[in-house]
């Protein structure tokens, strides 16, 4: 199906592991009934990860980025995914609507990562990550500049806030696009 027939947008949200990816995603698909498409979940499901040979970081899983693309084109291609991944440069731009880079201060980052039992070397590769902007610069890098928003996610108001935007962009788009 060409990308200009969805009728519902596709968004990225990404940015660093902890920033509030998740829990974006999750209110936005209650609240606008689009898909909540977590890149983990496909991985898991289609069992495209391998295992990373780091011996202090068995869980992290190398994607088949391929394969990847293969198992979520059509959903894709059909429009209202809300995509959550800490990387955004695979997904095809003629197929992305939006991509929100979520941001978070450093020291509420660490808090969570610590929470979240990441060992050292994890944690301060994720803060490096975070300090160099490297999501923001992926995407600006990857999709057109008006198509690129950073938000920021330390407290609750800032999540409410943040879906509020996006929701209005959403309704905005699907009066664009004859909805
Ligand atoms: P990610 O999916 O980017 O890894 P997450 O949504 O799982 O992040 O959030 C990590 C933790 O931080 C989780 O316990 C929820 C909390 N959190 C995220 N954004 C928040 C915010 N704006 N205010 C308060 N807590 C937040």
């Amino acid at each position: 199906m060409p990308a200009m027939l969805r009728t519902d947008p596709n968004i990225i949200i990404t940015g660093t592991p902890g920033v509030g990816k998740t829990t974006h995603c999750q209110q936005l698909a209650s609240s606008t009934g689009l898909h909540h498409l977590d890149i983990n979940d496909v991985v898991k499901k289609h069992n495209i990860g391998e295992s990373s040979t780091d011996p202090e970081d068995p869980n992290t899983k190398i994607v088949d980025e391929d394969r990847l693309l293969d198992c979520i084109e059509n959903d894709l291609e059909e429009g209202g995914q809300i995509i959550d991944w800490h990387a955004c440069d695979l997904f095809p731009p003629s197929l992305i609507d939006l991509v929100c880079v979520i941001r978070c201060d450093n020291q509420v980052l660490y808090d969570r990562l610590k929470k979240r039992g990441y060992g050292e070397k994890k944690l301060q590769e994720n803060m490096d990550c975070e300090i160099m902007e490297v999501l923001l610069q992926e995407a600006r890098d990857a999709y057109p500049e008006e198509q690129v928003v950073e938000l920021r996610s330390e407290g609750t108001g800032d999540v409410d806030g943040n879906v509020e935007r996006i929701e209005g962009w959403i309704k905005n788009w699907r009066k664009d696009h004859g909805k």
